[in-house]
């Protein structure tokens, strides 16, 4: 993508009440604009990253057997009534009615619709279990959306919902919803903590949230730092397994891990050594749910079991805050700078600077390696605009590639082009015909890039 076509609506001035990094970054990148309170549109540069995440977000859950499936935003209120959530959902609910009176909600989740749809279709015990998900819009109208994207009233969220004939593989689902998700936080360059959380409106007995740490973090979180040392890194998981998904869930719970909400002062004093105590905030990307019938007996969803019996299906629901992720990310990997993204939803994986608009040389340089990367499948971002270098790295810095690609009249001069680290800022040297080969076995290494 060449700069000077694209739209990146960066701001001077931030606004008063962008009181944290992501938000004032994401302004000031000019990947969001504000519409209405806790409403956005996502401006291009924005959009890439959100579409990095959710590609994430689906490879993990059809990794882990999940069905996507699209729900619409707009559900009529009657399912609501029959769970028996329309009034207790409060005034956070959107209700709408329609030009021939009837009543629609904006769904603030999809535990109600999917319901529907399973029992529609789904009686016997034969085809189970089922999990399905989608990707789609809320809305909450929260009364105090702050932080940008971060507690919106309009927010993208993955929501998936598990049916399973009886409780333990109902807590299998949960469990393969867990070790999927941290594999999704962990691929976005994440570490989230699974902590016992507290169910809510969505309700149910059995629920985890998933905490990243930062300071601006809404939640209060008090953990062991032994979590900190677990990772899925490099290690496969049969999904189909109960025994394995359940070893890793007992290793990733196993350390107490708690919000405010669950926190119990006692508990942290006798179980954790003192001097792995930690206690900071956090940003909750996350939460999985079992809720057994609470569903599906108001609803009627039930299947005939091995022994042809009419049972109440088991039901979890799980959700990922997908555009809340964006901001977390940023909280999380950022600098005085600008945003340092993490190679795997970066929007693009690198930058090409021409530090001298105008002269004929670095141009046809530039020209010639934006073109050798773009057609190998390097998604490359070129500023060719004719502005100063210094501003020109302002940017870059601002909006975070991974790696900028200095082409300078005295560099060729000496036949040398700088690549440069965004998160290290090591500065390599390299011959013009060595530089994309350079570029792409980097990509490779953090394991992209079409290398070939
Ligand atoms: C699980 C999926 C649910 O709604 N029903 C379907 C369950 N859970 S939840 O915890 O309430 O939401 C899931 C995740 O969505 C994100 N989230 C938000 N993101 C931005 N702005 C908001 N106002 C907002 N509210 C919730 C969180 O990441 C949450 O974990």
């Amino acid at each position: 993508m060449r700069m000077s076509r694209y739209f990146i609506p960066t701001l001077k001035e931030i606004p008063s009440d962008a009181q944290i990094a992501s938000h004032q970054l994401m302004l000031r990148a000019g990947m969001i604009k504000q519409a209405a309170s806790g409403i956005y549109s996502w401006m291009p540069l924005g959009l890439r990253v959100l579409q990095k995440i959710e590609r994430i977000v689906h490879e993990e859950q059809i990794r882990a057997g999940h069905l996507p499936l699209l729900m619409p935003t707009l559900q009529p209120a009657g399912l609501w009534r029959e769970s028996g959530r329309y009034d207790d959902y409060g005034e956070e609910m959107l209700r709408i009615t329609d030009r021939h009176n009837r009543d629609l909600v904006y769904g603030p989740t999809n535990e109600e619709l999917i319901t529907d749809i399973f029992r529609g279709h789904v009686h016997s015990y034969r085809d189970l279990p089922l999990t399905l998900y989608h990707i789609q819009w809320k809305f909450r109208d929260e009364i105090r959306p702050r932080y940008g994207v971060m507690r919106g009233r309009e927010f993208l969220m993955k929501d998936g919902y598990n049916f399973d004939v009886d409780k333990p593989s109902a807590i299998h689902s949960y469990n393969r919803h867990m070790v999927s998700y941290l594999r999704t936080y962990q691929r976005m360059g994440l570490q989230a903590i699974p902590m016992r959380a507290d169910t809510g409106p969505i309700g149910g007995s059995y629920s985890h949230e998933f905490l990243v740490l930062a300071d601006t973090g809404e939640s209060e979180v008090y953990f062991d730092s032994a979590i900190l040392d677990l990772s899925f890194e490099g290690r496969g998981v049969d999904y189909d397994s109960r025994e394995e998904c359940a070893r890793h869930v007992d290793e990733w719970t196993s350390h107490y891990a708690r919000t405010d909400e669950t926190h119990d002062p006692e508990t942290f004093e006798h179980e954790v050594p003192a001097s792995q105590r930690r206690h900071s905030r956090g940003i909750e990307v996350g939460q999985i749910f079992y809720f057994a019938t609470k569903y599906s007996a108001p609803m009627g969803a039930a299947v005939a079991n091995a022994k042809g019996e009419r049972v109440d299906v088991h039901m979890g629901s799980h959700g990922i805050g997908v555009s809340r992720l964006v901001g977390a990310i940023i909280e999380a990997s950022h600098d005085d700078r600008g945003i340092v993204w993490p190679p795997s939803v970066a929007p693009f994986q690198a930058g090409i600077v021409n530090t001298a608009s105008g002269n004929p040389m670095t141009e046809a340089a530039c020209d010639r390696l934006y073109r050798e990367l773009a057609t190998s499948g390097v998604e490359v971002l070129y500023d060719d605009r004719s502005e100063r270098a210094g501003a020109k790295f302002a940017t870059m810095e601002l909006i975070g590639l991974p790696w900028r690609i200095t082409v300078g009249p005295r560099g060729l001069k000496s036949g040398q082009i700088e690549l440069v680290d965004r998160k290290s800022g090591l500065t390599e040297s390299f011959a013009p015909d060595r530089i994309a080969g350079e570029l792409r076995d980097r990509l490779s290494a953090s394991g992209l890039a079409n290398a070939s």
